[in-house]
């Protein structure tokens, strides 16, 4: 059975929302694309119920309750007062949207956010393709050295260059945006956020931007919370 979690007291932000959210995820630490939308409501103050499934029961799930909602037959796969949800990045930019923040104010701001969540989309599938191959050993070492490292060298070629970038800590500066939760969800699951982001040495643009997205109060308060699970 699938874990079911309720998660924070109903905000300010639920009501600009509309309701209570539920996600359905793995249950797979704190990691994932699922992962990222936790962490957007985490930031906001949202509470929202994590239903979590376990990489054993997930296909039989997958095969009737995740199809029924999704076409596509992936997760995440978001609830909310009758309305279903799909599409990590869309459901990201829906929240920021009916939130009014997360996904700057001008039209160059959204754009920049936009431009470097989709590289960061890029980034993932080749993540996890290397991550979940039957080869691992082989395909994530090559991963690390080869795709990875461009992306850092991208990302940070792309955030010491732009104004907007170099005004603040975050993408578009001085807010933070749903594309900022994007890039730090890769670090994390890459293993680049942890030991004293020693991944990060040759990418000091990056380590900022993960010391700015974990020093937001209610991230790090998630962080330090049980609810953190690696
Ligand atoms: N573009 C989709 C991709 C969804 C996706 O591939 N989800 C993965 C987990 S991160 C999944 O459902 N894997 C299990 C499966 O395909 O059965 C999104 O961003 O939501």
């Amino acid at each position: 059975m699938p874990s079911s979690k309720q998660v924070g007291q109903e905000s300010a932000a639920n009501k600009k929302i509309g309701g209570v959210p539920t996600i359905h995820y793995f249950d797979f630490q704190s990691r994932g694309r699922g992962q990222v939308v936790r962490l957007l409501w985490e930031d906001a103050g949202i509470a929202y119920t994590d239903v979590r499934y376990s990489f054993d029961e997930y296909p039989q799930y997958k095969k009737s309750k995740i199809e029924d909602m999704n076409p596509t037959a992936t997760i995440p796969v978001v609830e909310l007062n009758g309305k279903i949800l799909t599409q990590s990045y869309a459901i990201l930019r829906h929240f920021a949207r009916q939130l009014g923040a997360y996904d700057g104010e001008t039209e160059d701001e959204k754009y920049w956010a936009d431009a470097m969540c989709d590289i960061v989309l890029d980034w993932r599938t080749l993540f996890i393709q290397a991550f979940f191959s039957p080869d691992k050993d082989k395909t994530y070492p090559a991963h690390e050295k080869g795709d990875r490292a461009n992306f850092l060298k991208a990302m940070q070629q792309h955030l010491t260059s732009s104004d907007l970038s170099n005004s603040g800590p975050f993408i578009i500066g001085k807010k933070i945006t749903y594309a900022d939760l994007v890039l730090y969800q890769i670090c994390h699951d890459e293993n680049l956020t942890q030991n004293g982001r020693a991944g990060l040495k040759d990418y000091p643009r990056l380590a900022k931007l993960i010391d700015a997205v974990e020093g937001r109060d209610n991230i790090k308060k998630f962080l330090q919370s049980d609810r953190y699970l690696g």
